[in-house]
């Protein structure tokens, strides 16, 4: 059996990711990859993401909505990095040269305007921090064969970070119902999903706080103009080479991605 220590598995997911190759979870020769261990093994590779020259743009979260624990097995809210080689701009496809199976999952995004820093931080003051308040999709990636992970594997893959689109309607959070701001998933014309932001643990600023929170715990402090994910409000659908996938918020507008072509 494989002796794996936080390095070589740091090592090992970011050659799985450059070379689009999946592998079984860590968890089955390494049991004790806990989530604490996953959260160091998620800075090391954010260290080196960093080393070679990318930015962070934020923070994603994930599982934070009952869909999404239900559908991946795992009940334990994330925490991962965004950086600026995930973003894509309107009107670009899903990179499916770059990804294994991507899938796709509508997401209620904040861009910061206040550094904060927990912990104690309640969804009230979190939401009193956010500049603005838009719709999102998110293209989740994952290192693991067909998704399957524990919470502590998930973790060290960066909870499963790919690429992220970030729609062109921005609010002040004051300026609408986030509870219940719906979306539709709809997959070249049909609807799959439906799902409010009350889906995210109540409200998403509660995400949010959580996120902010639970980075206090790791001695970070969530910095002004990043950005947020706070978590797929539904299930995620594929991204199938040939499809157009569009998360349609009532008030957040259409985020639109075209899946690409096979290659
Ligand atoms: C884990 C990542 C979850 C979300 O929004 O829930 C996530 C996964 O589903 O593979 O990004
Ligand atoms: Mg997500």
């Amino acid at each position: 059996m494989t002796t794996w220590t936080e390095d070589s598995v740091a090592t090992e997911l970011l050659a799985c990711e450059a070379e689009r190759r999946d592998r079984v979870k860590f968890t089955d020769e390494w049991p004790e990859l806990d989530v604490a261990t996953g959260y160091r093994i998620q800075a090391e590779t954010l260290r080196r993401r960093l080393a070679r020259g990318e930015q962070i743009t934020g923070v994603k979260l994930g599982l934070t909505s009952r869909a999404k624990q239900e559908r991946m097995g795992v009940d334990t809210p994330l925490v991962a990095w965004l950086t600026d080689a995930m973003v894509l701009e309107e009107g670009e496809p899903v990179p499916q040269h770059a990804l294994i199976r991507p899938r796709i999952e509508p997401e209620i995004v904040f861009v910061m305007r206040d550094r904060l820093e927990g912990p104690g931080v309640t969804a009230e003051q979190a939401l009193a921090a956010v500049a603005e308040v838009r719709g999102g999709a998110e293209v989740i990636d994952s290192r693991y064969r067909d998704f399957r992970f524990t919470a502590g594997d998930v973790l060290a893959d960066n909870a499963s970070s790919g690429a992220y689109l970030v729609g062109g309607v921005a609010l002040d959070p004051s300026a609408l119902d986030l509870a219940a701001e719906a979306v539709e998933v709809i997959v070249d014309g049909q609807a799959v999903h439906t799902a409010t932001g009350a889906d995210v643990m109540g409200h998403p600023a509660e995400a949010l706080a959580m996120a902010v929170n639970d980075l206090a715990d790791r001695g970070i402090a969530m910095e002004a103009g990043w950005v947020v994910l706070t978590g797929g409000m539904s299930d995620a659908v594929n991204a199938t080479p040939g499809t157009t996938v569009t998360c349609r918020f009532a008030t957040l507008g259409d985020v639109v991605l075209a899946c690409g072509r096979p290659d």
